[in-house]
């Protein structure tokens, strides 16, 4: 009976440890896109991106909402860049930048 149960929880152990490197991989996956415009006054970014794994999008030019104002220093239309983008509040929002590699 404890060795079923010992047995049973080393399998769930197993899953558990198998599981998490697959969901931190996809809490910090980055989409690809271009700049098409930046709007400081109402942080909004608009980019031409490649799908978003974790937002279940495909390829599309759209508006952002941005969660930072710093994220949008220096950027400027037809920037290459890396980005996160999440559901904050219902609008879909980048909470990280970095440029292309
Ligand atoms: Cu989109």
């Amino acid at each position: 009976m404890i060795a079923r149960a010992l047995r049973l929880l080393k399998i769930v152990c197993l899953a558990v440890a198998l599981a998490l490197p697959a969901a931190f991989a996809g809490a910090t996956e980055l989409a690809e896109g271009e700049v098409r415009r930046v709007d400081v006054e109402t942080r909004k970014l608009t980019l031409r991106h490649g799908p978003i794994a974790n937002l279940g999008m495909g390829s599309m030019t759209m508006v952002f909402q941005v969660a930072d104002t710093r994220l949008l220093e220096g950027l400027k239309p037809g920037d290459r860049i890396r980005f996160r983008a999440e559901r904050v509040g219902g609008q879909f929002t980048v909470v990280a930048v970095e440029p292309a590699p």
